[in-house]
């Protein structure tokens, strides 16, 4: 680097190069593992807290259907607390089916929250949009019940 402005008044080089800067905001959020304290308020990164609670966007920009994250994590009997956020243009829900829960409709821009107790038997199952076609263009889910 060259140094263009050497101005001899000022006894502190006061260099705060500004280089951590949030550079890749719009895109989807990094399913993060790590477990520290949630930096900033509002959004839950995290996947299973004490809480219990975990966030599902619901998505259909530029022909996108999914779901984010597309696969949650629980221990065997958990009991949580999903909170469908649908951030699409059309009407999604999100419905287990093995477990014969859904949420209902979500019209867009809003949300709904499903509670369900996982099973006690370890396995995988899916969550699906039951809208017509959404799950044939991606809108699906794998709920991963481990110790
Ligand atoms: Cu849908």
């Amino acid at each position: 680097m060259v140094v263009v402005a050497a101005c001899g008044g000022s006894s502190q080089p006061s260099s705060t190069s500004s280089t951590s800067g949030p550079s890749s905001s719009a895109s989807a959020p990094a399913p993060s593992t790590s477990t520290g304290p949630s930096a900033s308020s509002g959004s839950s990164g995290s996947q299973t807290s004490a809480s219990g609670e975990i966030e599902i966007i619901a998505t259909d920009e530029a022909g996108q259907f999914r779901f984010v994250p597309d696969r949650i994590e629980v221990r065997p009997g958990q009991t949580i607390s999903l909170r469908v956020v649908n951030q699409g243009a059309s009407a999604h829900d999100l419905a287990v089916p093995d477990l014969g829960v859904e949420t209902g409709q979500i019209d867009p821009g809003q949300e709904a929250t499903l509670t369900l107790t996982a099973p006690s038997t370890p396995g995988q199952y899916r969550f699906i949009c039951t809208i017509p076609g959404h799950e044939q263009l991606g809108m699906r889910g794998t709920l991963v019940v481990q110790r």
